[in-house]
């Protein structure tokens, strides 16, 4: 059973998707997802004029192989592109592999380590009040964890917060360049313990409580916040502060005993290694499409078990329904497991496209029995949703200077 063919189509329904479907001689497909939001094109045009031409006739069964002898093997390791293109292959061929087993993909990996994976729900609003009242849809709805962001009073705009907007698209009005948001530290502090303190009083304290930094902080400025947060007993915080120098989390590990978590950007197990084997980090939230796949999250889960970090995997809405697939079997799976972001495919137009298999009930995923991912797309559907130029938001600081989006 060899590479017969690989297709790669890029649908934009709500958002840009890109999602490769590779066929074998004996007409099984496996899908990928190689969505790099705001770049998606440069990983189309990597995998059309790279990668393609050197997998057709390749034995579809040697998923480690060709994961080799594509990182390896390719002179230009590691980024962003290159690595999403090789996760999409990946994630097609343990598809494929599934389908012929007649197996779903967490059999092949070792079989379930849970009865369901435990999910968390984004809640925002404009104001705290607003935060807490999503919040407590998310918790009649049965979600058991909840991460609370809330608009700081004084910015026009706060990550996480689109108030009417239904997503960055429309925040940039159609204007196909990247919408502008703002940024104060001292804003925000102003704010942020008051959200804890009404959401433990009017949550209780059964609900996990998370929040995303987003980067925002400094690695001291992290460490404070850690600390002020540590009375409202977090499952984790987010993002505190950039590692593209892991050293920096050192720094705000030694002040706080609030648990971090973070990961969304990483490419390899280079990116988080130092992090992992010192015991910075929490959990870790690599994502399948980011990070090369499911071969090489297996692997930075197995390596980050014996430092006691947990893998809660992002799950924003521009990783495709096909990487979201991936992550439950990767979850049910791994004895490490944390949590799984999940904001859900809500829009009429994406659920058209995606079917997946799973089955959200109280705040739980309920993984596949199909055999594969248990992911369907439908490429003719798709047709109606041609690409869209569009950019995540650019961040500045008050007087101009340029931030961490
Ligand atoms: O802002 O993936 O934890 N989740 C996040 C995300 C990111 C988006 C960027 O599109 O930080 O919501
Ligand atoms: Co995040």
């Amino acid at each position: 059973m060899v590479i017969d063919k690989i297709e790669v189509f890029v649908s934009c329904p709500g958002r840009n998707f890109v999602t490769v479907k590779v066929t074998t001689s004996d007409g099984t497909y496996g899908l990928g997802d190689a969505t790099v939001n705001g770049r998606e094109m440069a990983v189309v045009s990597y995998l059309e004029e790279h990668v393609v031409p050197c997998l057709i006739g390749r034995d579809a069964h040697a998923i480690e192989d060709i994961w080799q002898y594509l990182y390896k093997g390719v002179y230009w390791r590691k980024g962003p592109i290159n690595m999403a293109a090789v996760a999409s292959i990946d994630m097609a061929l343990w598809d494929i592999k599934g389908k012929v087993a007649g197996l779903p993909v967490y059999q092949l990996l070792g079989g379930k380590s849970r009865n369901a994976v435990t999910l968390y729900a984004h809640a925002n609003g404009k104001s705290i009040e607003q935060t807490l009242d999503n919040a407590a849809q998310h918790v009649n709805n049965g979600f058991k964890a909840i991460r609370l962001q809330s608009a700081v009073p004084g910015l026009k705009v706060t990550y996480g917060v689109l108030g009417d907007k239904k997503d960055y698209y429309e925040q940039q009005g159609n204007r196909p360049l990247p919408p502008e948001e703002d940024w104060s530290t001292p804003k925000y502090f102003a704010m942020i313990e008051e959200l804890f303190i009404a959401a433990r009083k009017r949550l209780g304290n059964d609900i996990h409580l998370l929040h995303d930094v987003h980067s925002r902080l400094t690695p001291i400025e992290s460490a404070k916040l850690g600390k002020l947060l540590e009375p409202y007993n977090l499952m984790f915080l987010e993002d505190a502060s950039m590692a593209e120098n892991q050293e920096n989390y050192k720094l705000i590990r030694h002040h706080t005993t609030t648990p971090l978590a973070i990961g969304e950007t990483y490419n390899t197990i280079w990116d988080c290694k130092d992090l992992i084997q010192n015991q910075l980090i929490d959990f870790i939230r690599v994502a399948a499409t980011h990070a090369g796949g499911i071969t090489a999250l297996r692997r930075i889960t197995d390596f980050a078990s014996i430092y006691n970090v947990k893998l809660a995997p992002h799950g924003a809405p521009d990783l495709s329904p096909v990487c979201m697939a991936a992550h439950m079997h990767l979850n049910i799976w791994a004895p490490n497991f944390g949590i799984q972001e999940f904001v859900g495919f809500g829009n009429d137009e994406l659920k058209q496209l995606f079917k997946h298999d799973y089955k959200v009930v109280d705040g739980m995923a309920h993984v596949s029995e199909a055999p594969g991912l248990g992911i369907e797309f439908d490429e003719e559907a798709a047709k109606a949703f041609p690409y869209k130029r569009s950019y995540l938001p650019v961040c500045r600081l008050e007087d101009g200077t340029v931030w961490n989006w």
